[in-house]
């Protein structure tokens, strides 16, 4: 079984901030996505469903909920060699402590890679959607003796400037590569793809930085400590010297990265048939199991709304919107394309009446809220309006910011009734 010679690595987030104010309090693997799940569940998962079971999540500082969540969520058998395990940045006299980028991530965690016998290493990004079968890269790469393989996808001109253009040859062996190139530089940089991607106006193969390296090569190429990324040296330094494969695929895949494509990527499950499916049986998305109550609702009109487990509903309405785990929204409230992430725990009467909470967990009375990411454990006093969209200027307070025209709410902020924005 060729997996047994894998072992992933997740680059679970750089000092990069572009999920701001998600990542405020959290690391990136950690932000929760599409109701239950949290980023890193995607790789991780994808990793499972092909038989893929020692898996590293590099990140750049250690979050109480990501190592919770890993601990709680991923138990293999105890005779089993499975797991998954969180490798931070740590300081030691020989770095300063931050990982600089992908590569020098990787570099200074190998120590951590050598211990395990593998033949294969496979390099994962940790903030992007999709459900791909890496079996049949992994036995692309061997089949083809490929001593590194990239995963491509056609994209069009838009987006070809914010990824990794390559081109390849007959035998899809990686002829020349360019990270994130000028739009004026695209014409040169257009390949020969299918009908259905030239319909589709993709003619560029991007990187989608996902790589397959073998291990002897990895240890050389990362002995090279003046390399800091792998799209900005590693891969362009790489591909004349080392036979590089480009293994296409044609799925649903898409970056969430930033606030607005995190935001569509959600808003995305609540489409009558979702790109990202989430219930397939042979692509199981896996995460935590919580054991939650069924969700209870009342007076509630739901269109498109995506509603997690254990939540408590008296909205007026629900539409296109993804509702998370022990949502509570009060009644005549309507919530229009949102992302509520949900609570990390309930409240009781008691605790209500203790600590004199006079605005709960969750969204209040008669509020409007629209185009906004609610996240985890925040309260929305009674009659709070919060209309996003593009009117809005970028800003940021204490308790919220507004990105791209949605109003992100911050982790377990408290919005005072009748406040608006
Ligand atoms: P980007 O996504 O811009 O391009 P980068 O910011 O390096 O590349 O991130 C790649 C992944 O590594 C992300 O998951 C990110 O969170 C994580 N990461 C970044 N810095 C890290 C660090 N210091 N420690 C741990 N993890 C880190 C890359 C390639 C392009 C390719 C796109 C596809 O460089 O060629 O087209 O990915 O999305
Ligand atoms: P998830 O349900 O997102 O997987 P957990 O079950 O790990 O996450 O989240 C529960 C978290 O909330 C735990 O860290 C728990 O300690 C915390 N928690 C539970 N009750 C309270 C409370 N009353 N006040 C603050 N934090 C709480």
């Amino acid at each position: 079984m060729i997996n047994n010679k894998v072992l992933a690595i997740i680059l679970g987030g750089g000092q990069g901030s572009r999920l701001h104010p998600l990542t405020e309090n959290r690391s990136k693997p950690a932000v929760p996505i599409a109701g239950k799940y949290r980023l890193v569940d995607i790789p991780i998962s994808n990793c499972i469903n092909a038989d893929i079971k020692r898996i590293f999540v590099l990140t750049q500082f250690n979050s109480a909920s990501l190592n919770r969540h890993i601990k709680d969520t991923y138990h293999f058998s105890f005779f089993s060699s499975a797991f998954v395990d969180v490798l931070a940045a740590e300081q030691t006299p020989a770095n300063k402590g931050w990982f600089q980028g992908t590569a020098d991530a990787v570099r200074q965690s190998m120590h951590h890679f050598l211990r395990y016998d593998f033949e294969y290493a496979l390099i994962l990004s940790g903030d992007q959607l999709y459900q791909m079968d890496y079996d049949k890269m992994i036995e692309a790469h061997a089949k083809n003796n490929a001593e590194i393989s990239i995963a491509t996808i056609p994209v069009n001109a838009k987006d070809a400037t914010s990824f990794g253009i390559l081109k390849s040859n007959e035998e899809s062996l990686v002829t020349s590569f360019i990270e994130k190139p000028d739009a004026s530089l695209l014409p040169d940089w257009a390949s020969d793809v299918s009908d259905e991607m030239k319909r589709e106006g993709r003619h560029y193969l991007a990187s989608m930085g996902i790589y397959i390296f073998n291990r002897d090569l990895l240890v050389e190429l990362m002995n090279d400590s003046s390399t800091i990324d792998f799209g900005k040296e590693i891969i362009p330094q790489s591909i004349e010297k080392h036979k590089t494969l480009s293994y296409q695929y044609e799925g649903y895949w898409t970056d969430i990265g930033n606030i607005d494509s995190f935001f569509e990527a959600n808003i995305g499950l609540t489409d009558n048939i979702p790109k990202f499916d989430l219930y397939d049986r042979n692509k199981r998305i896996y995460t935590h199991a919580r054991m939650l109550p069924t969700t209870k609702m009342a007076g509630t009109t739901l269109d498109k709304a995506v509603i997690a487990e254990g939540c408590i509903i008296s909205a007026a309405k629900i539409e296109q919107s993804v509702i998370g785990i022990r949502s509570r929204i009060g009644k005549e409230s309507t919530v229009i394309k949102t992302y509520m992430m949900g609570s990390d725990y309930y409240e009781t009467l008691k605790e209500i009446e203790e600590k004199q909470i006079r605005i709960l967990m969750g969204i209040g009375e008669r509020c409007f809220i629209k185009n906004a990411i609610l996240d985890k454990n925040c309260r929305i006093g009674d009659d709070v309006k919060i209309n996003g969209g593009d009117h809005l200027e970028d800003t940021e307070t204490e308790t919220y910011a507004i990105r791209d025209g949605i109003v992100v709410i911050k982790n377990g902020a408290t919005i005072p009734h009748g406040f608006v924005i």
